[in-house]
This record gives structure tokens, C-alpha cells and sequence, in this order.
């Protein structure tokens, strides 16, 4: 593998799954692979769970870290071919993208949506340019338009917590106060389909994610019928794709003990961070059904993975 921008970026998901359990029992196991290697994390949004694993995979792995909050730290970047630069945007990701390779031998990068056109986030300018421009391998940690490493952990959680070759999985939608990206939920479908679970999505109409990526995924717009006998919920809010960017607080989709009730005691799945009491109620994420924390851990592990197999540049 040479790029990991996408989940189907790796040849056999479940291969994958069971290579990052292997890893969680023996972390420090290939600590040579990246003796002398140097990764570069760049960070255009703020983060807590993926820059942390991520860095915590490159050491386990042996690999020297660097990490720029590039959003506060960086020259402003532009990302656009052939323009009068003489505005606010100081360097072009074309110089960037090349110097950064210079220094390092794989380079990170988070840079979310913006949520206000869907055709430019759908252009996922940064990491694009960064694909470009740079002569090392890429790997996504949140673009405009997917978070894999996100989902290749949720996938690792669940393998840890279903016996089930077809387990029922949901992606319920939940309200939030500011419009978020619909990346994660983007790239958990992308996994799900991957793998042989059944799988509905509900959310209020008007938030449909885009359709070329749930393709003929089972949509249900009743939350609680779609959360009958499901073993895992899994909860996101995504602003609207249709109406792009805007947001709802509307409280009658939290997540509640009642709505739990009415699965198959599902496991609790959220990517984090969450709004307590807005998203989800306390009684359920501080519930024995949670697996948010669980989820944060495997981050370090689906992190490792990737990081190693760029390092062996498996090829796909
Ligand atoms: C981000 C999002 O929804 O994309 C990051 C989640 C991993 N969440 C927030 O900004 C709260
Ligand atoms: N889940 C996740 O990506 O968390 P951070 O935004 O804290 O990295």
C-alpha cells in the first residue's frame, strides 16, 4: 500500500481487522520496521484521539514524529493552480507538499470539510494537493470527505464484540448545535460495505448522506423501528448533504436508555468527542453497552496497521 485515503485503500479489510488484533497483543512487536523513519503529522483542525493514536502507532512502530499544528503554525496554503497570489494565502501547497517530503517519509494530514459547497469539499483540495504534490505516501486523518482510520477502527471494534457473521449495525443519525462533517459517517458506510454485517441508516429527511456512497444501503426514516434487534448502534451527527450544511438540534433523536431498549442490548458506538445529553444520554454512554472508549484504543491499532503495511509498501 502506498496511500491510505480511502478504506477500500486497503486490499482485505478483514485481513486487516485481524492483523491490528494481532498488534494490540504484541504492540511494540515490529519496532524496526520504521527504525530511522521520520512521519509527519499536519494538522489543519483541532484533534485529540487521532493525533495522539496516530503518534502512538508511529512510535510503536519505531518511527521518529513530527507534528505541526499546521492551521496556527503553517503559512496559509493555497491550493489552487495558477492564481495571483496576492492575497492572504502566503505559500503554495505545490513547494509545501515537496519540502515536507524532504524532512519526512510519510506525511499525515486532517483537513475537514468547510460545509459550505458541497462541489469544493467534494473536491478535498488539501489532501488532493498533498497526493500531488508530495513524493511520499499519504495518509488521510480526516479529509473533507472520509475518516478510514476512524471506521477501520470502528470495524476492529466490532469484530472484538460480535460473534455474529452478520451482525445488525445502525447509523443513526443524532442532533448536534454546529454543523458537522460527514465524514465519519461516510467512510463507516464505505467499511460496511465491506464486510457481510446488515446495515440500515436512519436519519430525519433531508439528511440522506450523499448517494453515491450508500448506493443501496437500506435507508429507514423511523429511529426506533430502525434500532429493533440491532447488535450495534452506531451514532454520528452529519449535517445535510441535500440542504449542504445545515444543521438540527432536533432532540428527538437523541439517543436515549428507551430507544437502547429496543435493540438487541446493543453495543454503543460513537467516534468521539460527543456531546453528552445533546447526542446521547449520560445513563446511556456511562452504560455497560459503551464502546466509545474501546473505540479510542483501537484508533492506535487500525493507525499501526496502515502505518506498517506503507512501510512494507504491500503491494495492493
Ligand atoms: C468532527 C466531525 O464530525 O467530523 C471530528 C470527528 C472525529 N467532529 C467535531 O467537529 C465535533
Ligand atoms: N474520532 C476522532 O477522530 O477524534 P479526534 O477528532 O479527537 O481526533
Amino acid at each position: 500500500m502506498n496511500n491510505f485515503i480511502n478504506i477500500s485503500d486497503l486490499k482485505d479489510i478483514d485481513k486487516a481487522i485481524e492483523e491490528a488484533i494481532l498488534l494490540k497483543k504484541h504492540p511494540t512487536k515490529y519496532q524496526n520496521i520504521g527504525k530511522n523513519k521520520t512521519i509527519g503529522l499536519l494538522f489543519f483542525n483541532s484533534s485529540l484521539r487521532t493525533r495522539l493514536s496516530t503518534q502512538k502507532a508511529a512510535i510503536n512502530l519505531g518511527m521518529n514524529v513530527m507534528v505541526m499544528n499546521f492551521s496556527k503554525e503553517g503559512w496559509a496554503l493555497e491550493f489552487d493552480d495558477g492564481v495571483l497570489m496576492n492575497s492572504s494565502k502566503s505559500e503554495h501547497i505545490k513547494e509545501a507538499a515537496q519540502v515536507i517530503s524532504q524532512y519526512c517519509d510519510i506525511v499525515a494530514v486532517r483537513a475537514f470539510a468547510e460545509l459550505k459547497s458541497s462541489a469544493i469539499d467534494n473536491q478535498d483540495k488539501v489532501i488532493n494537493g498533498f497526493l500531488k504534490y508530495a513524493t511520499i505516501p499519504v495518509v488521510n486523518m480526516e479529509s473533507a470527505t472520509g475518516h478510514p482510520l476512524q471506521a477501520l477502527a470502528d470495524a476492529i471494534t466490532i469484530a472484538e464484540h460480535t460473534q455474529k457473521k452478520q451482525p445488525k449495525i445502525v447509523l443513526s443519525w443524532a442532533p448536534h448545535p454546529n454543523a458537522l462533517p460527514q465524514a465519519v459517517a461516510n467512510s463507516f458506510v464505505e467499511m460496511l460495505h465491506q464486510t457481510s454485517a446488515s446495515f440500515v441508516i436512519t436519519h430525519p429527511k433531508g439528511f440522506e448522506l450523499n448517494s453515491e456512497i450508500t448506493k443501496n444501503a437500506t435507508i429507514e426514516y423511523n429511529q426506533e423501528k430502525a434500532f429493533e434487534n440491532a447488535d450495534f448502534i452506531y451514532v454520528k451527527n452529519w449535517s445535510s448533504y441535500t440542504n449542504y450544511g445545515k444543521t438540527s438540534q432536533d432532540e428527538t433523536w437523541k439517543i436515549t436508555i428507551a430507544k437502547m431498549k429496543l435493540t438487541n442490548q446493543a453495543k454503543f458506538m460513537h467516534c468521539l468527542p460527543v456531546r453528552r445529553n445533546v447526542v446521547v444520554d449520560d445513563a446511556v454512554l456511562d452504560g455497560e453497552n459503551t464502546l466509545v472508549i474501546q473505540q479510542a484504543n483501537n484508533r492506535t491499532y487500525a493507525a499501526q496497521v496502515v502505518l506498517k503495511k506503507i512501510l512494507e509498501n504491500e503491494k495492493k
